[in-house]
């Protein structure tokens, strides 16, 4: 397979005014009937160079041209393209063929999910469907009409508004017509007997838009969180980005098969279930956060994606880094902001510093690909979306409103660039963002080691940074970046004070981003009376990694006085984090380990604090994960850190029993008390009464395991069920582990998304035999190989969600999943291409699991007809 480079980019040759499309869906075989009408681009000539369409897995039945149908000699049909050569600078072009969704297992294209037909066009599905120009900057108005049987299918849908139906015996049709231009990578079609909750929303205009979720009957109750998120998410969009809603009717349907979390299609948004279907008792507060999450993140696609695209996917950071920014500043007006940019900053130090340190690391706007599939990652999205907040950081945020209405405004209607983005935040602001830019051409997480002066004598004090980046697969030297600190100083009683740089007339507030923008810079403070304490990089301004030499006095000081929710959490974790570094080493030394009594000092202040915020209170009781502490690592010791970090969270849990207790049981009771609901102070009680429940299960005391049975079996609602599962999967109560596993498989058999929490529990359990399990768990009947989210849950959750079993000494761990990828690569090549991330990490591990790792790679390299999807990602880790 040839790489495709963002430098040899065209403009297209022809457009697509308009595509007229035709869809006869029946059980053995699909006809699509398509009619282009095709220009040429006229910005390129006035000759008429051969037109090439795009198509695979096509049965070709029929072309013509401006209705004469054209002989088999008058075009060229290969693998992945139909070639014809046009008469005219403007022509309709009619081509029918024959496809089988019926028997697509790549979930690509068109396809079946149990009963139903749907689709999944982006990146490039489309070409699975009929010949076309499959590519984002060739964007058309479409017509789609529908037909199938009317029984089964009674429900057919498309993009836009429906304009017309008619019955045909026992068959029927639907048309639709999408009024907005579009790439071809935002059309969908959907059929099958489908129920749907209907409600209405009125615009800031006075128009009113019918809202409908379409799901399989038995989902029915299931639906109202998605429809009250997508109300919300419409609302905030017109009052935060002044964005409203175009078309009539904006429809949502739920799909058991789906490769990604759904997909944005315009007016017809097709959803993985479980990124819409939640319940109080089948969907913990984890789920509802994330369906919340993801209705936003589509719905706000419909302009930042759709009414302004991508030109190529090389800019697909410009849609999805900017929608991922927009939804987590609306989940964070939602929910806790600091909450929020406290998971979101664990999420990106976790995995996307891995991506940028592993053989796939690229910049957010990548210069090349083999597959595009395999760029749908943490860094175009996570760290694309830290880019977007750095420009809000920089530019404030009134201009960066005016960038954005600037962008909607300029850009309306186009397929534009990245460069197009920073240009309106540019024009708006009358700013200069070229080194800014920066940040979309140079992979690798920067650091930014800092260090400080303080001169009593001149009351000045002096902020140093130095910034560099490691060198990435391509990218040997980098760039001065421009790292947006937000800072503040505090006085030793917890003030912060003003902030006035040497040169300026007076003090500007207590909080201010200093843009460092050379290898070395430094920053002075006058009017510093004593030595400061220095809160650097508050909520996280910037994606580096920061190093400050902070003792431990000074870090307890901070978890008490900053007034930046995330710096106080921040300093718990370098706390944390220090004290097992210390435990990780011991164990390496062959040491006995021994507990330090600071931090169980430090919990139990926190634990007594009543004025701290119970959301708080539970992430800064949460240690480090395992495969954070990897990621920290020079060399990932996965026995060490695992070690190390079991003897602190029993030391914990023993030294902290009485007041954890207490604390759980007072809970508790409210839990038993309350009605569920998916709120922010009832998420945050859970989330702590979690917290402490795994702590205390630790002491296998039998009054904590008759509570962690009791949450099990009375809890009224999925989080406090599935936390109590989770206890006990991971504890040495064997019976009770095995009764609750049966019973909860024998409640929820039915429901596929609650056995999806029933596998991955069990597949990230910390107990020995976990791989046997997991293997066991393939033949159970709920699993299935076609189904990406039970691959997600039980074979992903074991390579990706349990590095213990999975970095077994004996290799099987990687053994199992190469052999998950190869049986994968033929049915699935993108699920196949992603299950496949954890082997890539091989660098980060000692020689010996370098080797097995390595082993397991070359063995899918040699196992033949690997798609291009697992090729890519194979060859590169490899490389
Ligand atoms: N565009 C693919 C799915 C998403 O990011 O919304
Ligand atoms: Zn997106």
């Amino acid at each position: 397979p040839v790489a495709v480079q963002l430098k040899d980019y065209q403009a297209p040759d022809y457009f697509i005014e308009r595509t007229v499309l035709d869809f006869d869906l029946y059980d053995d075989h699909s006809t699509v009937t398509a009619e282009l009408t095709v220009l040429r681009n006229s910005d390129k000539g006035s000759d008429l160079p051969p037109l090439v369409l795009d198509g695979q897995e096509l049965e070709l039945l029929s072309v013509s041209i401006d209705g004469q149908e054209l002989p088999s000699s008058a075009y060229q049909v290969s693998d992945n393209h139909l070639t014809l050569q046009p008469q005219t600078k403007r022509f309709v072009l009619r081509t029918q063929v024959r496809i089988h969704p019926e028997s697509n297992t790549a979930l690509e294209g068109l396809y079946r999910s149990g009963k139903m037909f749907c689709t999944q066009c982006e990146a490039e599905g489309f070409r699975k469907i009929t010949y076309y120009l499959d590519r984002p900057d060739v964007m058309s108005a479409f017509t789609t009409t529908v037909r199938a049987d009317k029984q089964r299918f009674p429900v057919l849908l498309s993009n836009g508004n429906p304009v017309a139906q008619g019955e045909e015996g026992a068959r029927h049709w639907a048309t639709w017509e999408d009024p907005f231009k579009k790439p071809a990578y935002l059309f969908a079609l959907v059929a099958g007997d489908l129920w749907c909750v209907e409600d209405s929303f009125t615009t800031m205009s006075q128009r009113e838009v019918a809202l409908r979720i379409y799901v399989e009957p038995e989902n029915l109750g299931k639906v109202q969180h998605a429809m009250d998120s997508l109300k919300k998410s419409m609302k905030w969009d017109e009052e935060v980005y002044g964005r409203e809603y175009d078309l009539d009717i904006f429809m949502i349907v739920a799909v058991s098969d789906f490769n990604m979390g759904a997909m944005e299609n315009k007016g017809l948004n097709i959803f993985n279930s479980s990124c819409v279907l939640a319940s109080p008792e089948t969907a913990t507060d984890a789920a509802h956060q994330r369906v919340e999450a993801v209705v936003a993140h589509e719905y706000f696609h419909n302009w930042s994606g759709n009414r302004v695209t991508c030109r190529d996917w090389f800019q697909l950071s410009l849609k999805e880094g900017f929608t991922v920014f927009r939804d987590a500043e609306f989940s964070a007006d939602m929910n806790s902001r600091t909450v929020k940019r406290i998971e979101d900053v664990v999420f990106l130090r976790t995995n996307q510093f891995a991506e940028d340190a592993g053989p796939m690391a690229h910049p957010i706007r990548p210069d090349s690909y083999i597959e595009i599939s395999n760029f749908y990652t943490l860094t175009v999205y996570e760290k694309g979306s830290e880019v977007v907040r750095m420009l809000r950081t920089l530019l404030g945020a009134d201009g960066f409103r005016k960038g954005s209405d600037l962008y909607f405004e300029r850009h309306d209607g186009q397929a534009v660039t990245c460069d197009d983005f920073i240009k309106a935040m540019e024009d708006a602001n009358g700013a200069d963002l070229s080194q800014f830019k920066r940040w979309y051409s140079q992979a690798g997480t920067p650091r930014l080691a800092v260090s400080s002066y303080y001169d009593k004598a001149s009351a000045e004090y002096t902020l140093t940074f130095q910034q560099s980046c490691p060198a990435t697969p391509g990218q040997s030297e980098k760039l001065p970046f421009v790292i947006p600190v937000q800072m503040a100083l505090l006085s030793a009683d917890g003030e912060h004070l003003p902030l006035q740089l040497k040169g300026e007339d007076s003090a500007q507030g207590c909080e201010r981003v200093l843009a460092v923008s050379e290898a070395e810079q430094s920053f002075t403070f006058v009017g510093i009376e004593a030595e400061p304490l220095p809160s650097l990089l508050r909520s996280f301004s910037a994606p580096v990694k920061m190093s400050v030499e902070y003792s431990r006095e000074q870090l307890l000081a901070l978890m008490q006085h900053d007034s930046d929710g995330f710096n106080r959490w921040e300093a718990a974790q370098q706390l944390q984090l220090a004290i097992l570094n210390g435990l990780i080493a011991a164990v390496q030394a062959g040491k006995t380990l021994k507990s330090d009594p600071q931090l169980a000092e430090v919990f139990a202040g926190l634990l007594a604090d009543s004025s701290l915020d119970q959301a708080m209170l539970a992430e800064m009781l949460s240690l480090p994960s395992e495969a954070l502490l990897a990621e920290l690592a020079e060399v990932a010791d996965v026995e060490a850190i695992h070690q190390a970090r079991e003897f602190l969270r029993k030391a914990l849990a023993q030294a902290l029993y009485a007041p954890m207790w207490q604390r759980y049981q007072a809970l508790r009771a409210q839990s038993r008390e309350q009605a569920y609901a998916a709120d922010a102070e009832q998420i945050a009680r859970r989330s702590l009464q979690g917290k402490l429940l795994a702590y205390l299960m630790l002491t296998e005391k039998t009054e904590v395991k008759a509570a962690c049975v009791e949450q099990f079996e009375q809890a009224h609602n999925m989080t406090e069920r599935l936390n109590a599962l989770a206890c006990l999967v991971n504890s040495s109560f064997a019976a009770e582990k095995a009764q609750a596993l049966a019973q909860f498989a024998e409640h929820f058999k039915d429901d596929a998304l609650v056995m999806d929490q029933w596998f991955s529990v069990q597949a990230g359990s910390v107990c020995p035999g976990t791989l046997n399990q997991v293997k066991a768990l393939m033949q159970h009947p709920a699993f299935s190989f076609k189904n990406p989210n039970k691959i997600r849950a039980l074979i992903g959750g074991f390579c990706a969600q349990n590095p213990i079993h999975f970095h077994a000494a004996d290799g099987e761990g990687y053994r199992f999943l190469a052999d998950q990828v190869i049986a994968l690569n033929a049915l699935n090549p993108q699920i196949a291409s992603r299950l496949l991330t954890p082997l890539t990490r091989w660098r980060k591990y000692a020689p010996a699991r370098q080797a097995q790792m390595r082993a397991e790679l070359e063995r899918i390299r040699a196992s033949g007809g690997l798609s291009k999807d697992v090729f890519e990602v194979v060859s590169k880790s490899l490389a």
